[in-house]
């Protein structure tokens, strides 16, 4: 019985080291025989040597194709019903609206107007009066619509005017944006009180507030997110004021232009920012890592997951991508985008609910700018949907593709300028001339 017993316990060692000795040989001849990248993309990062590209394809966008990246996608447009804008003459103009929410069965909107002469331009700041504008966005107030659709709008009128001289804001209230905090309703938005353009595009954040969306407002007047010391990267300017909650607090991503070189176009570098506050009129405390964005020119962010994604457009290195923070603080990039909505302000339905779990975005509203007769001229701004697939709930193809073909038109709209049609010629008359020397 006892020798059976050491017979069985024998096999049965030699049969595992046997084992052992097979599944490494099979490993072996697996490992020779997939010396090339295997063609069907294995899902996890496979256990090899691998190139820097496919690695950021495992984890930088956590898959190597773009429409299986949530934060992918197209962008789609279509012009909006409801808005008049004088023929285009640039006397009225929409711009930098707010993020959408809904309320009281209807979607709304919140954005910068301007019903004036055409403004003169920043450049021109010195002519501007009290009742010519300066920019696009000087002696504006802010106005909302609302829509049941998104597509049509119907204007409600005006929101937050300009207060008093010299109440923050007398000279123009723009850029703003909504933030619902314990049933009651905030509009932080640019407060001016110099024509843009006299030295810079120069502001403060100041905030409104009233216990429905449809008003009445009640501008504080308080400077709730003030400009930094002197010296440092945000001490002219807080742009773009966009709050959100997270972890029971009011966080309010910003931006500001700074390291202004007149060498370099453009002469400022734009990055964005984050103040954070327990109570929606302060104090804010702006985060000791500021700046977190490096790039875009208008903050545009939604919850995602457990965190915050964001729209970087135009500016910056990395313009043109969406990023991701898990912790609202460290922003990498998550895809590659073009076409991106300029001043996006999305409907984002999980804004104020301090989501652990952001489900993304679909649509919202941006603007065009420069949309007036003269193409050059930053007069006249119009207010546009955007579609886009930013959502874990949504699986749409259609928005997933990356191989889209602009026309020629769009690129020779890129056109050389007259410089550089020169510097060519240039080049080339200096090449002829010495072949010809040579000839000789
Ligand atoms: C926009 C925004 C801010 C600037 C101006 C109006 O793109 O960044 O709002 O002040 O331009």
């Amino acid at each position: 019985m006892k020798i059976h017993y050491q017979i069985l316990v024998l096999s049965l060692v030699l049969f595992c080291i046997s084992c052992n000795v097979k599944e490494s040989k099979l490993e072996e001849k697996q490992e020779k025989e997939q010396k090339d990248f295997p063609f069907l993309i294995p899902a996890e990062k496979p256990n090899r040597p691998l190139s820097a590209a496919v690695t950021r394809g495992y984890d930088t966008y956590g898959t190597m194709r773009p429409e299986q990246n949530e934060l992918y996608t197209q962008f789609k447009y279509t012009k909006l019903k409801g808005f008049d804008y004088n023929g285009g003459d640039g006397t009225i103009s929409r711009r930098d609206p707010s993020k959408v929410i809904f309320e009281n069965g209807k979607y709304y909107v919140w954005y910068t107007h301007r019903k004036s002469p055409v403004p003169v331009g920043m450049a021109n700041a010195k002519e501007a009066t009290d009742v010519i504008p300066s920019a696009d966005w000087d002696l504006a107030d802010i106005y909302y619509a609302t829509s049941e659709d998104g597509f049509t709008w119907e204007e409600q009128g005006v929101a937050v005017p300009r207060p008093p001289k010299p109440q923050p804001g007398w000279r123009s209230v723009t850029t703003t944006d909504i933030l619902k905090w314990k049933g009651k309703y905030y509009l932080y938005f640019q407060a001016f009180m110099e024509a843009s353009g006299l030295r810079g595009d120069f502001c403060p954040v100041s905030v409104a507030w009233a216990n429905s969306p449809d008003g009445p407002w009640t501008h504080t007047g308080k400077l709730v997110i003030p400009n930094g010391a002197e010296g440092t990267w945000d001490q002219y300017q807080i742009h773009d004021p966009y709050p959100l909650i997270h972890d029971g607090n009011i966080y309010i991503y910003y931006k500001a232009g700074f390291d202004k070189r007149e060498e370099f176009t453009p002469s400022k570098v734009l990055m964005q920012g984050l103040a954070i506050a327990e109570d929606p009129l302060g104090p804010f405390t702006k985060h000791p890592l500021n700046p977190l964005i490096n790039s875009g020119h208008e903050t545009t962010l939604f919850p995602f997951k457990e965190g915050v994604a964001a729209i970087i457009q135009r500016n910056g290195h990395e313009h043109n991508t969406i990023q991701y923070a898990k912790d609202w603080v460290n922003f990498e990039v998550a895809s590659h985008v073009e076409l991106l909505p300029l001043a996006a302000g999305p409907y984002v339905p999980d804004a104020f609910t301090d989501t652990k779990d952001g489900r993304g975005i679909t649509w919202g509203i941006s603007h065009f700018i420069k949309e007036g007769p003269d193409k050059t001229k930053n007069n006249l701004s119009i207010l546009t949907r955007f579609d886009c697939d930013l959502s874990l709930d949504l699986n749409d193809p259609g928005m997933k593709e990356h191989y889209t073909l602009y026309g020629s038109e769009l690129h020779y709209k890129q056109g050389l300028n007259k410089t550089q049609k020169q510097r060519i010629k240039e080049a080339n008359d200096k090449l002829l001339n010495k072949s010809k020397k040579v000839k000789k």
